[in-house]
């Protein structure tokens, strides 16, 4: 019987591991008038860090319906908690004249080239700001190119 406890507490123990969703955090830097990375790969749980914003604060282009405002104050490190799949698109104001923006991209299926470019092309034309849809541009034309790198 004790046995049969123990092992019962190991299945448990293993089955709580394998199923607990292991956030992961990702950082973004204020480099010059860039973020870096721009474009970011995430999990629902995850949390984006920004960090070195000394000029810089993040406000939304456009993010999934439901998900929380994103919105930093000026030269803070900022911390985003990723509740919603979908493309999160955000913006450095003072120097969107730049492109300092980037990109959060969130939910399976967007995981190879071709249903990347397809999803980003789509969503550019739900972006009215000139800027961004040039920013959208860039990106998918990068992606396109292969210079910039979707998780498996
Ligand atoms: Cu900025």
């Amino acid at each position: 019987m004790k046995h049969l406890l123990k092992l019962t507490s190991a299945l448990f123990g293993l089955l709580m591991l394998s199923t607990a969703h292991s956030k992961e955090t990702h950082t973004v830097k204020g480099v010059g008038i860039q973020f870096k990375p721009d474009v970011v790969f995430a999990d629902q749980g995850d949390i984006i860090e920004f960090r070195d914003m000394p000029t810089h604060f993040v406000d939304v282009v456009k993010i999934p319906d439901g998900a929380d405002k994103m919105i930093s104050k000026m030269g803070a490190n900022y911390s985003y908690e990723i509740d919603k799949p979908g493309v999160y698109f955000y913006k450095c104001p003072p120097h969107w004249g730049a492109r300092m923006g980037g990109l959060i991209i969130v939910g399976s299926g967007l995981n190879n080239e071709e249903s990347l470019v397809d999803t980003l092309t789509e969503y550019k034309d739900t972006i009215e700001d000139t800027i961004g849809k040039g920013y959208l541009k860039k990106v998918i034309k990068k992606i396109k190119k292969g210079k910039i790198k979707i998780p498996e």
